[in-house]
């Protein structure tokens, strides 16, 4: 059923005098086979990566998008019609959330974003238990394995509904992108090995239509919009953040009705732990703390100015 939106996210930014020029609702979001064309491929050599392709191999790209052939690769949401509403979560994973008991408000959304160390079981009651959409490049998302292994995050969020955003950060998110939808171990590159099976992240015969691939235009327009915010990070550096930001952004262009920001930095960060998973209270790590505060800053003005609604207490 279509149920048309009050008032859409777009229209509250557009109304916005301060922020519109933040929000660019006509960027490319996601890239699949059909975009692959010379002129794409001159394009995005302006810019080194995640930005562009400047210096990555031309037959891994290529292959990499043609693999992305189902028109599924190329949308967010593939039931038609929902567009029409969409209220959707992204959760971060900042301890804000621990003792919060938001799950079920976080699962009442449409459609949960999750991003790199998102542990779920044992945590239902705080962080809810759907996850639509897990976001990471495959460097976050093997550190968060490692790093997070000990709170519990021994595999990435898999289930029926899922589907995996991946952010380019270099040649091995296409890679990995690709041998996933291949099937295949990691053929080549820095992830190449053994133990580099995509299945064990993915799950197996997980058809293609599930894998999304981040359009690197749209992570440039990310970084230019949060005014260079994305360049900095916390304990397993600067991919971790970029990602939280990259997916909250993507949740603001494309859930028409509302976002909500969960597990996100906020002002009193310093009552909470790093993450909602410790057992013991661990401050969070700042390796630049102007521009962490600059972030909270601009989560805080953008839930002001009701274009998201980010979880505080
Ligand atoms: C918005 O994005 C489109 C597509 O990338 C671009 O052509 C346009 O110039 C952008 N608009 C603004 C105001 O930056
Ligand atoms: C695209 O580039 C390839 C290799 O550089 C070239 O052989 C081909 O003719 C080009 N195609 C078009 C349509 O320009
Ligand atoms: C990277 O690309 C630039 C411009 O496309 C080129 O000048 C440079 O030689 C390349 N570097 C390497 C290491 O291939
Ligand atoms: C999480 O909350 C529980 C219960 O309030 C508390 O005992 C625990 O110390 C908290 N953990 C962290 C890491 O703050
Ligand atoms: C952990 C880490 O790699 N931090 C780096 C993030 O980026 C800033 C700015 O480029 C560096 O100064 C940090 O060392």
């Amino acid at each position: 059923k279509r149920r048309t939106c009050p008032e859409t996210l777009s229209s509250k930014i557009e109304a916005d005098s301060e922020y519109k020029n933040l929000f660019n609702f006509s960027t490319p979001v996601l890239l699949r086979g059909e975009h692959f064309n010379n002129q794409t491929w001159k394009s995005l050599q302006e810019y080194k990566p995640p930005y562009g392709w400047r210096n990555l191999s031309y037959s891994d790209i290529r292959s990499t998008l043609e693999s992305l052939n189902d028109p599924a690769n190329g949308q967010l949401f593939d039931r038609k019609g929902k567009d029409a509403c969409i209220s959707c979560a992204v959760v971060g994973n900042g301890g804000i959330l621990n003792g919060s008991k938001q799950g079920k408000e976080i699962d009442s959304h449409n459609f949960v974003f999750r991003v790199n160390g998102a542990i779920i079981k044992g945590f239902e009651e705080d962080v809810g238990r759907k996850t639509s959409f897990y976001g990471f490049t495959t460097n976050t998302m093997k550190n968060s394995l490692i790093g997070y292994e000990v709170w519990g995050f021994t595999k990435v969020p898999q289930s029926e509904e899922i589907q995996y955003i991946f952010i380019p950060s270099g040649i091995r998110d296409y890679v990995m992108l690709r041998s996933a939808i291949q099937g295949i171990k990691v053929p080549s590159g820095h992830d190449k090995g053994d133990d580099t099976r995509p299945w064990l992240y993915f799950g197996h015969n997980t058809p293609s239509r599930k894998f999304k691939l981040l359009h690197p235009s749209f992570v440039r327009y990310v970084k230019d919009s949060f005014l260079e915010l994305l360049l900095i990070g916390s304990r397993f550096g600067n991919g971790t953040l970029r990602s939280s930001a990259t997916t909250l952004k993507l949740g603001s262009l494309k859930c028409s009705r509302e976002v909500a920001a969960y597990g996100f930095i906020t002002d009193n960060y310093k009552k909470f732990s790093d993450h909602y998973y410790e057992d013991k209270k661990q401050p969070l790590v700042f390796y630049a703390n102007h521009d962490m505060l600059l972030e909270l800053k601009l989560w805080k003005s953008l839930d002001t100015r009701g274009i998201i609604n980010l979880y505080q207490r």
